[in-house]
């Protein structure tokens, strides 16, 4: 199998690296896409279907449990966070990888110090319109490459791809990066979400192969 190859061939890669003290990443896009994964070049659409339209007077952001300080952000108040850009690579366990997907938005994190979670939240809860759910762990959560994308491609993020905010968790298997987004629960219990439940790996990381089960 070639992609078997190309995962050997990082991973002696990533041996030699560490070896000489240098951390950056591969640039040879060959070498970022994980065992069982191959690219594509255009950006597929998965969903359940179901794709709830955006009414900027009415959309909302609710943040809320084991917080300080739980959150209900509008679409004005939203915009106005403070913005990042970032250039992050996107694997479904359907097997299609897309290079270098250029997204916009608010840092997780942000959001997260706004809102002060408790000692006591361990995990992260995404909740979509259509009653989408998945969850993950508060410390990958936090991650500075965890983003609550508005824009992709210098675009308002369309409504097919998630619009008009998703979750964007690069190093997670795509179905963690949930469309539609509409409130975020700090948990001190983990909730598995629709996919978790139905069989989907609980915690998903591309690179480990963790497609099903826990
Ligand atoms: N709300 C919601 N989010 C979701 C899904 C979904 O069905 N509903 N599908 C997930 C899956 S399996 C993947 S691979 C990605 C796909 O994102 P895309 O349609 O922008 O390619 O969205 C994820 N987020
Ligand atoms: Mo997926």
């Amino acid at each position: 199998m070639g992609i078997e190859r190309f995962v050997q061939k990082r991973e002696r890669l990533i041996e030699t690296l560490t070896r000489k003290g240098e951390v950056e990443r591969s640039t040879d896009p060959r070498e970022r896409v994980p065992a069982g994964q191959h690219l594509t070049q255009g950006f597929p659409v998965l969903d359940l279907g179901f794709r709830p339209p955006f009414d900027p007077i009415t959309w909302t952001l609710r943040i809320f449990g084991e917080v300080e300080r739980e959150l209900l952000l509008t679409w004005d108040e939203f915009q106005a966070l403070p913005r990042v850009e970032q250039v992050s690579d996107f694997h479904c366990v359907t097997t299609w990888s897309k290079l270098d997907v250029v997204w916009g938005g608010v840092k997780l994190a942000n959001v997260s110090a706004m809102a002060k979670p408790r000692p006591t939240a361990t995990h992260l809860i995404a909740y979509c319109a259509e009653d989408y759910t998945t969850n993950l762990r508060l410390t990958e959560a936090l991650g500075d490459d965890v983003l609550l994308a508005d824009e992709l491609d210098g675009e308002p993020l369309p409504l097919p791809h998630g619009g008009p905010v998703r979750l964007v968790v690069p190093k997670l298997y795509g179905w963690k990066s949930a469309k539609f987004l509409r409130a975020l629960e700090f948990s001190a219990v983990d909730k598995p979400g629709f996919w978790e439940v139905r069989g989907y790996h609980n915690h998903g990381d591309p690179w480990r192969e963790e497609r099903f089960g826990r």
